[in-house]
């Protein structure tokens, strides 16, 4: 095989040792992410009591022998992670443990999500992008953006694809339809319980969802409750919550924002709102976006009748809350 002749790509992970890290660093390695002319350095944060793991992880990264592969980083520095780096991967967040409130998880996660934007804005490359995937992602990505003021405001993602891609898996299932004739399936709002799955915009084989499966309770029952669950519905069956369905997901949201949407399709990603369909300026919340891999924009002219903005309505509630219960803690 040629050697690669690009300057590699500096990708942070953090988190660099837990489970959707591994499902992942092997495919960013191999070139599923940025192409199979791009060599990349990983550079891995992760706290200092998971470093162990941390060398054994990179230690089967070398072992891989992937030719792309030009180097490994590994730390517990936020600062020597992020430095040089062209995407930042937040996978790594503090767990919500037993007893602990809602509020209580969105506080922990800001004493560890500010530090990491600020990481960011002092040392990384000109044209990082950031994908927020550590839950609450939607929330954990406004307190790191709003620590890092000089990165433009469009690098800012946080992961909803994994939904979107569930969302379409169950409509392909029950048109009996592969997955590649579903497309334009949004995920409005936050990743959580609350999130809107849209089937009234999306298309199978080019036509509308709603046309083309014709059962109209499925879509506004089941279909909605199975996507806003799955994450749950994972953990009590495997005994541990999706990490390799996770790693597609971070896998092709990056795609999407970098290579680009197809024509007349989106990608669901969380961004910061301009105030899009009614959303309250600022807040990090899931739209469909169309890329061209220069840059982004809200899908426009979206229609949502009364129960589909009921849905909206709510998962806005939701994302106002929890930006209030942070409010401290922004800059
Ligand atoms: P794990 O608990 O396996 O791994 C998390 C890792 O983060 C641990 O190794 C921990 O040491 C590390 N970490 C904690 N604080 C850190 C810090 N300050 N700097 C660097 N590393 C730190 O969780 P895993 O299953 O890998 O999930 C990772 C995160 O993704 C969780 O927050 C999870 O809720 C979230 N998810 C989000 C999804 C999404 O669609 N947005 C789906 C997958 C996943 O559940």
């Amino acid at each position: 095989m040629p050697e690669p002749s690009s300057a590699p790509v500096h990708v942070t992970v953090t988190g660099a040792a837990g489970q959707v890290a591994y499902a992942t660093l092997f495919r960013i390695a191999a070139g599923e992410m940025l192409g199979p002319d791009t060599p990349v350095v990983l550079r891995l944060l992760e706290v200092e009591p998971a470093m162990d793991a941390l060398e054994g992880v990179a230690m089967e990264l070398q072992d891989g022998a992937f030719p792309l592969l030009a180097d490994v980083v590994t730390t517990s520095s936020a600062e020597t992670a992020f430095e040089g780096t062209s995407w930042a991967l937040l996978l790594g967040a503090s767990p919500r443990t037993a007893g602990m409130e809602r509020g209580d998880l969105l506080t922990a996660n800001a004493g560890l999500f500010a530090p990491q934007g600020r990481a960011i804005a002092a040392g990384a490359a000109a044209d990082v992008r950031v994908l927020v995937v550590g839950n609450p992602c939607n929330t954990n990505c406004l307190i790191a953006a709003s620590h890092a003021p000089d990165v433009p405001r469009d690098r800012w993602f946080a992961m909803t694809r994994l939904d979107e891609n569930r969302a379409k898996a169950q409509l392909a299932h029950r048109a009996g339809v592969s997955v590649a004739q579903v497309t334009n399936t949004a995920i409005w709002g936050n990743h959580s319980a609350t999130q809107y799955p849209d089937a009234a915009h999306a298309l199978i084989g080019g036509r509308p969802a709603p046309e083309v499966i014709a059962d109209d309770a499925w879509l506004d029952g089941e279909f909605v409750s199975v996507v806003q669950q799955r994450g749950a519905a994972i953990v009590a069956a495997r005994g541990k919550s999706s990490a390799g369905s996770a790693a597609s997901g971070v896998i092709d949201s990056v795609r999407s924002i970098a290579e680009g949407t197809p024509e007349g399709d989106w990608t669901s990603l969380g961004v910061i709102s301009g105030g899009e369909y009614g959303v309250p300026e600022g807040l990090v919340f899931s739209y469909p976006v169309e890329s061209d891999g220069r840059g982004w924009k809200v899908a426009e002219g979206l229609k949502h009748d009364a129960a589909a903005q009921r849905r909206l309505d709510a998962t806005i509630e939701e994302l106002v809350k929890e930006r209030e219960g942070v409010a401290d803690l922004l800059k």
